[in-house]
């Protein structure tokens, strides 16, 4: 059976969850549901990296342990995951003994193998990137990320042979094109790695909140050596069956620019150091911006994804993050743009469509899904439609893949126009032609459940059960979505509107 591994990254638990991490885990679970629906076996990772500068410092703000402040500020995380309806397999946190243990035994093998050597370094360090920055990379500087002012940091460090593996990642690049998408960010990454790569400090020797060095307990982990390896240690003992096997190497890490560099060029160095695989693809997203900026919690213009979602409902959030905003591009999303898409595309185009498809199919033929005489002008658009959204999803063109299914949504709407079945009812004489409609708009919606349904699971699985289907597996494959598919004779089963007015 073909697996699917797709994760999201973990997230920095110093503050709370905002937009920014609810979108990156709707769009995870958007692949994941997608790839369920082809069949194929998903596993589905996100979680919180919970060691490192921010998190301890923000413990002691609150004067509380960091452990404390992690155990709690998780399960905000796991609420958001929950929230968004995230099908993750399972949830990694960066503090479980299970991962603290499978990094050491990591990092000591690479020691062993002589990757790792005790240096001493001085450079300038922003602590919110966990990061050290050249003078030339500075704005103003500062750091360009965060807009604040770097420290200078002098420690004696254990440092990773990154150097050595500049020429192998350059050739990997080379030999896998789509190993970074979209293109732009491919070569962004390429020309960082063409332009030197220097050895990386691995360790901390002033922070305690970490994973010690096994062979010299006064140092920890560096956070991002730590974190990177979430992806494989999770595999490791998420079930209790080691899953390296079976879905190692991933199928796409998913996330915006901020952290390309380290998901491009330490995490394929550390894994060819170590004997993995490669991930297959990351994939980078924009920033969603709000007034014109990144959303950040450290510049404080965030938006609460659960005052949204207890506002408008979570399946309309999901389809306006990707629908909105070009999936892979920067774009501003707003309180504004939001109500205007929910009520002219959710309620208007897709509501309305179903209310009035089930309220012709009860009027006109006593709730019963008519046979159609002639579907045929829809099977070659219908197929060639689902093969398009297809291609689309399979390269996460998440944006291209919602328009093919609205740009169907929108054929349906002026088929009820341009066929006016309540015409054809008045004439008994033409009930072929007003059952063919009538199927053909039961089995357009039936069709734009299936394929809307990894973005709002919720409402699909509601057309359904209107349209007199129950939302089963083989309901949902993406195999049925072919018209002609549909079986004539179901009872339709009105219900509430989809999107209901929202409150002022
Ligand atoms: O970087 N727009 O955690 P983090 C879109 N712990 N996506 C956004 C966003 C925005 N405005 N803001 C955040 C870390 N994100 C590390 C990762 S992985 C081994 C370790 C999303 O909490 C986006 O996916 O800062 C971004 O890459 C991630 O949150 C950063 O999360």
């Amino acid at each position: 059976m073909k697996t699917f591994y797709v994760t999201t990254p973990i997230y920095y638990v110093n503050d709370v969850p905002h937009i920014g991490h609810a979108y990156t885990t709707i769009a995870a679970d958007v692949l994941a549901r997608f790839h369920r629906q082809m069949g194929e076996k998903v596993f589905f990772l996100t979680g919180t990296d919970e060691h490192g500068n921010p998190a301890a410092r923000a413990a002691q703000k609150r004067g509380i342990t960091p452990q404390e402040h992690v155990d709690e500020m998780v399960e905000k995380f796991k609420a958001l995951a929950v929230r968004v309806n995230a099908t993750n397999d399972f949830f990694i946190r960066t503090t479980d003994p299970r991962h603290v243990q499978a990094v050491q035994r990591f990092i000591q093998r690479l020691y062993d193998q002589g990757d790792i050597y005790l240096k001493s370094y001085r450079g300038l360090y922003c602590s919110a990137c966990e990061a050290f920055y050249a003078e030339k990379d500075l704005v103003d500087g500062k750091c360009p990320d965060h807009g604040t002012e770097p420290e200078l940091m002098e420690e004696e460090n254990y440092f990773f042979r990154l150097s050595n593996y500049q020429e192998r990642l350059l050739a990997f690049f080379d030999a896998h094109p789509g190993f970074v998408q979209p293109e732009s960010r491919l070569n962004e990454a390429r020309s960082f790695i063409q332009q030197g790569l220097e050895d990386i400090s691995i360790s901390r020797a002033t922070l305690e909140w970490g994973i010690p060095i096994p062979w010299d307990e006064s140092q920890v982990v560096y956070v991002w050596v730590d974190a990177l390896l979430n992806y494989i240690t999770a595999l490791e003992f998420a079930t209790g069956e080691d899953l390296v096997p079976k879905f190692w190497p991933a199928d796409y890490h998913l996330m915006a620019k901020d952290i390309l560099k380290f998901h491009a060029v330490i995490w394929p160095a550390l894994l060819m150091a170590s004997g993995y695989e490669l991930p297959r693809h990351l994939f980078i997203h924009g920033y969603l911006l709000m007034g014109g900026q990144k959303m950040s919690k450290t510049r404080g213009n965030v938006l609460d994804p659960f005052e949204v979602m207890d506002a408008y409902g979570v399946d309309a959030f999901r389809f306006y993050c990707f629908r909105e905003v070009a999936f892979g591009q920067d774009g501003t999303i707003s309180m504004e743009g939001f109500e205007n898409r929910y009520k002219a595309e959710l309620a208007n185009e897709l509501g309305n469509l179903l209310s009035r498809t089930i309220a012709m199919i009860r009027k006109y033929n006593d709730s019963v899904l008519p046979p159609a005489d002639d579907h045929a002008a829809f099977d070659t658009t219908g197929a060639q439609l689902v093969l398009e959204f297809r291609k689309a999803m399979e390269r996460v063109d998440l944006t291209g893949a919602l328009e093919k299914v609205w740009r169907l949504v929108r054929s349906l709407n002026k088929y009820v126009e341009d066929s006016a079945p309540w015409k054809l009812a008045k004439d008994v004489s033409r009930k072929p032609e007003l059952d063919s409609v009538l199927y053909n708009l039961a089995e357009g919606l039936r069709i734009c459940a299936i394929l809307l349904h990894p973005f709002m699971p919720e409402t699909t699985v509601e057309i359904l059960r209107q349209l007199g289907l129950p939302a089963h597996v083989e309901n949902l494959a993406v195999e049925q979505a072919a018209w002609g598919r549909g079986e004539p004779g179901v009872m339709v089963v009105p219900g509430r509107p989809l999107f209901p007015k929202l409150q002022e």
